[in-house]
């Protein structure tokens, strides 16, 4: 894609890129697939399919490992990769570790952060609207460490209640979402960090529902740690990143341990290769991470400003059509400004899953559950929801599509 993907008035090209994603072109129950799922993965367009398909073919090797040619390629390419993705995010690149998804790289800080340098007492606070990912790792430290946890709330429309007694000591650690999965409430992380750091706390931000969608500056938040997968931002599944402060790494005990993480092993013992590769232990996603850089060309390509501005305008179409099917609950702001890409709603008293299953039948694909936030479901008294998200390839026909879908959804429960 180059700059043909964005038209007069600075606004994306949405049927020119449209083109890039084989996907898009498929049906679904004899109808074009309508794709309102991306915050759970994203589609990846030829230029990622391309990038992973010619490593593959060209310069497959182990990296950091042999003198080779294919070897000192693939390491080359590996590394690249590492620097573009820092570039991405305004960061230094001696702290990208490659790691596997967002899951994964809460876990290392959670174990190698809370679990190893934190003492039994201190706090880590984290807020009711995370995804199970930031949240299930801190409780098992917690019960390891004897660490307390305590939570941010969120207001009845979704916004987080920032209470700065709470980011005060015994706080060591805050962990947050940038931008809520079920919700869409875009969190004002850089206010956190500011009251967080006044108090020697440190943050981490769960950045898997911002990084894709809008521009994402690790100076700017001023984080310690920011975790996100190449997987929801038109990249490969199996890649993703945990950016740290480089000294927080220094500090920081390895988290797997084996192969590549080394600099020298006796039978008694072994110290650490430098940072990051301290924290990559085993063969790394090579082809994942030369498919996530295509990725960030992509994104940067088509402009992280103006997917954010497309989202936003969908988003706005889409609470305009929900208030059209009537008998829908919005869980969530409906302040664009303060929303990304998705809209968390039910239908009268009609269990999302019929929802999603009715939809499915229109060629529509939503999510529907407890989109792994159990409890912000509980926050909100309900046991699941349907949700829609965008991306920079969908369109205001395909919303109105789901307003038609939905309309169904009335007709055949009669509500
Ligand atoms: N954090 C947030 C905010 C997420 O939305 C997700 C995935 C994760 C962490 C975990 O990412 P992973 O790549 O490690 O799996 N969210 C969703 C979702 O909303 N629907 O499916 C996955």
């Amino acid at each position: 894609m180059t700059e043909l993907a964005t038209i007069a008035g600075g606004a994306l090209d949405v049927e020119r890129l449209r083109t890039d994603f084989p996907i898009l072109r498929r049906e679904v129950s004899g109808q074009p697939l309508v794709y309102l799922d991306s915050a759970a993965t994203s589609q990846k367009p030829v230029q990622v399919l391309d990038a992973v398909d010619a490593y593959y073919r060209r310069s497959n090797a182990n990296v950091h490992r042999g003198v080779h040619t294919l070897a000192a390629e693939a390491t080359d390419l590996y590394e690249n990769a590492r620097v573009r993705v820092a570039r991405f995010i305004d960061a230094p690149p001696e702290g990208v570790v490659f790691v596997r998804n967002t899951t994964e790289a809460l876990n290392l800080v959670a174990h190698a952060y809370a679990g190893a340098m934190l003492q039994p007492g201190d706090r880590i606070v984290l807020t009711v609207m995370e995804h199970h990912s930031n949240l299930v790792p801190w409780q098992q430290v917690a019960q390891l460490r004897g660490l307390q946890l305590a939570f941010l709330d969120v207001t009845d429309d979704g916004r987080l209640v920032v209470d700065p007694e709470l980011l005060k000591p015994p706080t060591r650690l805050v962990s947050l979402s940038h931008q809520s999965n079920v919700l869409g409430t875009i969190n004002d992380v850089a206010a956190v960090t500011a009251l967080a750091h006044q108090s020697g706390a440190l943050v981490c931000v769960d950045a898997a529902q911002s990084v894709p969608h809008m521009p994402v500056s690790v100076r700017e938040l001023d984080c310690d740690f920011l975790a996100f997968s190449g997987h929801k931002m038109c990249g490969p599944m199996g890649i993703g990143v945990l950016w740290a402060r480089p000294s927080l790494l220094e500090e920081m005990p390895p988290f797997l341990s084996g192969g590549s993480m080394i600099s020298r092993v006796t039978l008694e013992r072994t110290t650490w290769n430098e940072v990051p590769h301290k924290f990559e232990a085993g063969t790394p996603d090579v082809a994942g991470a030369v498919g996530l850089e295509a990725a960030c060309d992509y994104l940067d390509a088509a402009g992280r400003e103006r997917i954010h501005a497309h989202e936003q305008s969908l988003v706005r179409h889409l609470l305009d059509v929900l208030d059209e099917v009537g008998e829908v609950t919005v869980y969530g702001t409906r302040e664009t400004a303060e929303q990304g890409g998705a809209v968390s709603f039910n239908i009268a008293d009609v269990h999302a899953h019929d929802v999603g299953t009715i939809l499915d039948r229109r060629g529509v694909a939503v999510r529907a559950g407890h989109h792994c936030a159990q409890p912000l479901m509980a926050r909100y008294g309900v046991a699941a929801t349907a949700r829609a998200s965008v991306y920079l390839y969908n369109t205001h026909s395909e919303i109105d599509a789901l307003g038609d879908a939905l309309a169904d959804v009335r007709r055949v429960f009669r509500v």
